[in-house]
């Protein structure tokens, strides 16, 4: 990864600036907390953890728009925060609790808004990418020039319906971005182990899909990237495809030892190329922000998250009646033509 540049980007605003570490340090410590309660007891089931790859969904969130959909695998907690769903419901949901944005019947892999365009959370690999691509199709059809993000991770991009995806997104010039996480293992299989060829964002050259490699750990970076990918695809020219590297700190689940690769490695990537701690120096080096205007943000971020997992101890859990809930439609969802 390219060596980290200090000086803030002249077109970045300080507001901005703060922005991005606001929302990136809101996933790391709703993380960590989320990581606390698991150890706890509290949280139960699949656990999977997004710190480290903060700024991926922070800097495409930053090139979206009111309306444009978003789905993602079963490492959401991260896309669901970024995209202003609230940090109580899914707290609460990690706990299986009343108040939690499935009523506590999803858990961390399923949880859902429709006000806030968040289509999932899934945990079979890959299967949000045709979805995804559903969802374009869904807005090209009405007409209106929405873009979908389908991310998905560097394992998930070895997989067959990821390319059938590809092939109907550029038939149909789909406006889908198929945003890659390349977080450089697909649970304990490091991926030049398990992949032929590393550029992942050329193979969607067969099929005239254009593609490009960013840096993950520099949320400017991701952002510039994303908004000349929701360019390309609102403007009606179809597909993009967008490898972001990036790296994830802790284990795959909670559940992993991650015996795979050293403390050494993830220590390097900590000290050297941390997304937050990147932000944080640009705006003290610029002279953006005090460290007192960046501890009043820290501080506010440690209220909505305490406050979360209060939420989320406190609501009760759900009454038996609700396992008879929820399971087939009551209405068949229809759209004005
Ligand atoms: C179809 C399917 N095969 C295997 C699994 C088990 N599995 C869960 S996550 C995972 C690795 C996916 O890695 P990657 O796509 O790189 O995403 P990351 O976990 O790194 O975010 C596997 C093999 C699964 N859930 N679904
Ligand atoms: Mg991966």
């Amino acid at each position: 990864m390219a060596t980290r540049k200090s000086a803030a980007k002249p077109n970045v605003s300080a507001d901005e600036l703060k922005k991005y570490y606001h929302d990136m340090l809101l996933i790391r410590r709703f993380e960590e907390k989320a990581g606390q309660l698991y150890g706890m007891g509290l949280i139960g089931g699949f656990c999977h953890l997004y710190i480290g790859q903060e700024a991926v969904v922070v800097g495409l969130e930053a090139a979206a728009e009111e309306g444009d959909k978003r789905v993602t695998s079963y490492r959401d907690h991260g896309h669901m925060l970024a995209c202003g769903m609230d940090p109580n419901g899914v707290m609460a949901e990690l706990t299986g609790r009343e108040g939690g944005y499935s009523k506590g019947k999803g858990g961390s892999m399923h949880m859902f808004s429709k006000e806030k365009d968040f289509y999932g959370g899934h945990g079979i690999v890959g299967a949000q990418v045709p979805i995804g691509t559903g969802l374009a199709f869904a807005d090209k059809y009405l007409g209106n020039d929405r873009v979908s993000f389908a991310y998905f991770g560097d394992g998930a991009a070895n997989q067959g319906q990821v390319y059938e995806s590809f092939n109907m997104a550029a038939v149909w010039k789909l406006p889908v971005i198929f945003v890659i996480e390349n977080n450089q293992y697909a649970m304990g299989t490091a991926q030049k182990r398990s992949t032929s060829s590393a550029e992942i964002y050329k193979r969607g050259e067969p099929f005239g899909i254009p593609g490009q490699l960013v840096d993950g750990m520099d949320v400017l970076a991701v952002k510039e990237a994303g908004e000349k990918a929701v360019a390309h695809c609102r403007s009606g020219e179809g597909p993009y495809i967008l490898e972001i590297k990036t790296y994830r700190y802790r284990g795959h689940s909670m559940s992993d030892p991650a015996k795979y690769r050293t403390r050494e490695e993830v220590q390097n990537m900590r000290e050297k190329h941390d997304p937050i701690e990147h932000i944080r120096q640009m705006l003290i080096d610029g002279k953006h922000a005090s460290e007192d205007d960046l501890k009043s943000i820290d501080k506010t971020i440690k209220d909505i998250v305490n406050n979360s997992a209060d939420f989320a101890k406190e609501s009760p859990e759900p009454a038996l009646e609700e396992l008879w809930t929820d399971i087939y439609a009551d209405e068949i969802p229809q759209h004005d033509a």
